[in-house]
């Protein structure tokens, strides 16, 4: 077989991409027609394509590549390490060094009594250990019976059976069984898109009593947890009225339910803190993390636990793990990754300096006529596209057309910005400087324009009736 390399010519790398690469979230007719982007290589924010176009990764990867591409650290990290010891596992009573340091680095970073790590290979895998803890911690505090996991319409949890149930996500539950019993969905606290009249203090007060009134309805007895994102990422970065999370908190208290804050976007600085729970005021009894934990550089996910889930679960044996629960090289990886985040300061760079700085220019996209809701926390945010800010309207075009037309012209201006829908969702690299953040902006602005010119052109400037 001849050797694939970056030297191919574009249109022969898409058409053997099609041919053989199953790709996810993507429809298939698609890719065969327009090919896909190819990326060949990436350094700080930049990303480089195969017809050599250098383009802002306004999403840093999937949300996920915090300290920015390229760097040599954690390329000498990984090879030090796979020549050391490349893999061994932590059942059965075996352990390794990497995996030790990285746990207890987790758990000095990690808020509270949050002391103990369980490792997976993503976030899709942590949630499903999740599920499978908190089950496990009210059996054996005998309590069976309280096994449902309340969660939200709208959230994503990851992909796998376990965790795609947790997600809200209605096109994924209708394709292969999903949800898995015990789930259960409420609604999620976006004001923008659902508030109506209501103010969004009200609003945010009427959807956190609905996990009240969700466990009044099942029974406290039935109930082991509620889950959700600080801050809703791929559901569109819904930043949440400021009166939600205190009182999710106050009933998470009350009725005695583990909370797992879901930080696989959130965390490792994403907010301006170390975790979104910290920014948010929460207190998790459980965090699942993934993404920013290695920023990318390899697969690796977990679930920092607290002292007393960790106790209980500890007292019998936990019949769960992955054959690269805590793998070495990925661990060496994300040591490695949060030394630089800590040393270098990048989580006070994005609350002092890069996010005060991007939310004022992010700010100034409300003022463009398609635009509403331009808001950020830290470096997440996003626009909602409308046309007519004042009363919050959908587009009449089928939901997301709007958005795909502005994804492709930020594509065409050399960014990277994903569309939820028809809002625009961003989330760079915490290394961006006050330079590439002025560049995106005015790619973005650029951008929005020639999205406005051409739904314009195709009539699609319509609210909803
Ligand atoms: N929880 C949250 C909050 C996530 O955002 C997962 C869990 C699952 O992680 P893994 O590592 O299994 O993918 C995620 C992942 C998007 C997009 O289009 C978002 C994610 C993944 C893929 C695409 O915004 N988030």
């Amino acid at each position: 077989m001849n050797a694939i390399t970056n030297h191919l010519p574009t249109a022969e790398l898409q058409a053997l991409d099609a041919a053989h690469h199953m790709h996810p979230f993507t429809a298939g007719g698609e890719l065969a027609e327009k090919g896909a982007r190819v990326i060949t290589r990436a350094k700080g924010v930049t990303l480089t394509d195969s017809e050599g176009n250098e383009i802002l990764d306004g999403m840093a990867g999937l949300w996920c590549v915090n300290i920015g591409y390229g760097r040599e650290e954690l390329a000498e990290a990984a090879a030090r390490q796979i020549r050391e010891l490349p893999y061994y596992n932590t059942f059965f009573q075996t352990t390794h060094v990497p995996a030790i340091a990285l746990a207890n680095k987790l758990a000095e970073l990690a808020p509270g009594d949050l002391n103990h790590v369980f490792f997976a290979g993503s976030g899709s895998e942590a949630n499903d250990t999740n599920i499978r803890m908190v089950r496990t911690y009210w059996a054996m505090k005998g309590k069976p019976s309280k096994s449902i996991i309340i969660s939200r319409k709208n959230a994503y949890h990851g992909s796998s059976v376990g965790s795609g149930s947790l997600g809200g996500m209605t096109y994924m539950h209708a394709q292969g069984g999903m949800p898995i019993p015990d789930i259960h969905h409420i609604n999620q606290p976006h004001w923008w898109a659902e508030g109506g009249d209501s103010t969004p203090e009200e609003f945010g007060l009427a959807r956190a009593r609905e996990l009240e009134n969700a466990i009044n309805e099942l029974g406290e007895d039935r109930v082991a947890a509620f889950i959700a994102e600080p801050i809703q990422g791929a559901g569109g970065v819904i930043i949440p009225p400021e009166t939600y999370w205190p009182e999710i908190q106050r009933i998470c208290d009350k009725y005695e339910i583990l909370l797992i804050a879901d930080e696989v976007i959130c965390g490792f600085g994403r907010t301006g803190n170390w975790f979104g729970s910290q920014t948010l005021g929460i207190r998790p009894d459980i965090m699942t993390v993934a993404k920013g934990l290695s920023s990318g550089y390899a697969p690796i996910g977990g679930s920092i636990v607290s002292d007393e889930v960790a106790n209980v679960i500890g007292s019998g044996e936990f019949n769960h793990g992955y054959t690269y629960s805590g793998h070495p090289v990925a661990s060496a990886i994300a040591l490695e990754n949060l030394r630089i985040l800590e040393e270098e300061n990048l989580i006070e760079h994005v609350r002092d300096v890069a996010a005060p700085y991007m939310q004022e220019k992010w700010a100034t996209l409300g003022d463009h006529p398609i635009v509403g809701d331009a808001r950020m926390v830290g470096l997440m945010g996003s626009i909602a596209l409308t046309p007519n800010k004042e009363s919050r309207a959908r587009f009449a075009a089928d939901e997301g057309s709007v958005g795909l037309i502005c994804r492709e012209r930020c594509f065409a201006n050399n960014l990277v910005m994903r569309h939820v829908g028809d809002r625009m969702v961003v989330s760079p690299p915490l290394v961006i400087t006050q330079d590439e953040i002025d560049t995106l902006i005015t790619r973005a602005k650029r951008a929005l324009d020639e999205c406005h010119a051409e739904i314009k052109e195709q009539g699609l400037l319509k609210p909803a009736s």
